[in-house]
């Protein structure tokens, strides 16, 4: 089908301009004023902003994870991403300990196929390096287009790799053009806390937190850096949450470094005070947890001076139920909250309207430097002649308030109950088609494509 849309405000990472955008075929065909073009439909974008749709570069879908698993699988978390304007989302296959990166691949392109709604790809887990993964790591970037490799350095017997197989890893990963990312907390201090914690009898969600206090992420944040460093491997932090961690990274790049940084919505705007509940709190245990204000102010300024080039969800939803399984105990709570449905909105509303940040800012951490740094830029990303067609028309007035009777994703609670925004995403259209209008889902499971990646093509 092709499609007009007509005097939308577009926003890039660069560009604030009133024009009409001519689709087909997937792709974004033409751009001008009053384009004289007759489409087999047109939609009038007066008064709403355009921009590409939002990439979630951090989301687990389906994944078993402490002893159950998450409880959006691809049909229903791209499908929700849809709806807050979020059109590709990356995903973490998870090696298993002493089996090939092979085998965790197939299992989650069985996962993944025929059900994805919106468009996906995956970021490679190496829980276990050795020779033979090695080799696996070549062909993943020149055969399988899965240029990054994500690697643990807490949840030890489980994911966590040590220091010698991460060097290891990361020289094969720089040889060959891909990217190093990391969950960078320290693993053996926080499970010796949550031991400590455990045997004194604190075992309310509030311990979690105790648990894993801001040094445990700035030491392993800055040794994940000099690791980097001492490779020459372009690398990646994923969901930073404090001020500790960001300094690490700041001394780094003094060495002209190749690092990326990766926030999530959630610890931009909420804190750690949420774990004094001791029934509810549960619904915000994830790994690293919630921190404090002034935490969420450094976040904010590392976006704002290009230190912080991503934001992300880490979206890991449990039903209440599942939640439950640590009732009694801190430690036995899956890690991880429903997000992947808001934040384009969440950061619309608390980023852009209140002044934290600009409207090209937004496009710019939401979609177009995941596109760069993930390898798929300019075919995601922008909105510019050529790319796929993947565009978000919002309404930046529209208010609305986010509740689980409204939501999309598979989960029974909201991290964010009762809560008023201003600026709701319309219209959504992934590849020329049109995904979300009129507060429906017009795609179906299978009409996300597979998107394979290339090199990184953001410097810093
Ligand atoms: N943290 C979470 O909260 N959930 C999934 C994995 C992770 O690192
Ligand atoms: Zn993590
Ligand atoms: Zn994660």
């Amino acid at each position: 089908m092709s499609i007009l849309i007509k005097n939308g405000r577009i926003i890039t990472a660069s560009d604030d301009y009133v024009a009409d955008i001519y689709i087909e075929n997937e792709l974004i065909v033409s751009i001008g004023k009053n384009l004289k073009i007759v489409a087999e439909k047109t939609i009038d974008a007066t008064n709403k902003l355009i921009f590409p749709g939002g990439i979630d570069p951090h989301v687990h879908l389906d994944m078993p994870f402490m002893g159950t698993k998450s409880s959006d699988d691809y049909e229903t978390g791209t499908r929700a991403a849809l709806f807050g304007g979020t059109t590709m989302c990356i995903d973490f296959i998870l090696q298993t300990q002493g089996d090939t990166l092979y085998n965790a691949l197939k299992t989650w392109q069985e996962k993944s196929k025929g059900k994805a709604v919106g468009d996906y790809s995956y970021h490679m887990a190496v829980t276990d390096f050795n020779e033979n993964v090695a080799k696996e790591v070549v062909q993943f970037i020149k055969e399988e287009g899965i240029t990054s490799f994500k690697t643990f350095m807490a949840y030890k017997g489980a994911l966590m790799i040590d220091d010698g197989q991460m060097v290891q890893l990361m020289k094969v990963v720089k040889e060959n053009g891909g990217l190093v990312t990391v969950h960078a907390t320290n693993g053996d201090m926080i499970d010796t806390l949550i031991a400590k914690n455990k045997k004194e009898g604190n075992l309310t969600p509030l311990y979690h937190y105790l648990s894993q206090p801001e040094i445990t992420e700035a030491e392993a944040s800055g040794r994940f850096t000099d690791m980097l460093f001492y490779t020459d491997c372009p690398g990646y932090i994923v969901h930073m949450t404090c001020e500790g961690a960001l300094n690490a990274v700041r001394r780094a790049t003094l060495r002209n470094q190749k690092l990326f940084v990766e926030t999530c919505s959630q610890y931009l705007v909420l804190d750690a005070s949420l774990y004094e509940n001791d029934k509810e709190g549960a619904k915000w245990v994830m790994s690293p947890p919630l921190r404090e204000k002034k935490d969420q102010i450094a976040l904010w300024s590392g976006i704002n001076q290009g230190m912080i080039q991503v934001v992300g969800t880490d979206h890991c939803p449990f039903m209440w139920e599942q939640k439950l399984m640590g009732k009694d105990d801190f430690s036995k709570i899956p890690n991880g909250h429903p997000a992947i449905e808001h934040r384009v909105e969440l950061m619309y509303s608390e980023g852009v309207r209140k002044g934290k940040i600009s409207l090209n800012k937004f496009v710019e951490v939401c979609s177009t430097n995941a596109a760069k740094i993930f390898g798929m830029y300019p075919r995601k990303g922008t909105i510019a002649i050529g790319s796929d067609a993947d565009i978000v028309i919002f309404d930046p007035k529209k208010e609305h308030e986010i509740s689980v009777k409204t939501h999309h994703m598979n989960c029974d609670y909201s991290g964010y109950e009762g809560w008023k925004l201003t600026g709701k995403t319309e219209t959504v259209l992934l590849r020329g088609k049109i995904a979300i209008e009129n507060e429906k889902c017009l795609l179906k499971a299978g009409d996300g494509e597979f998107i394979a990646r290339g090199k990184t093509s953001l410097t810093i």
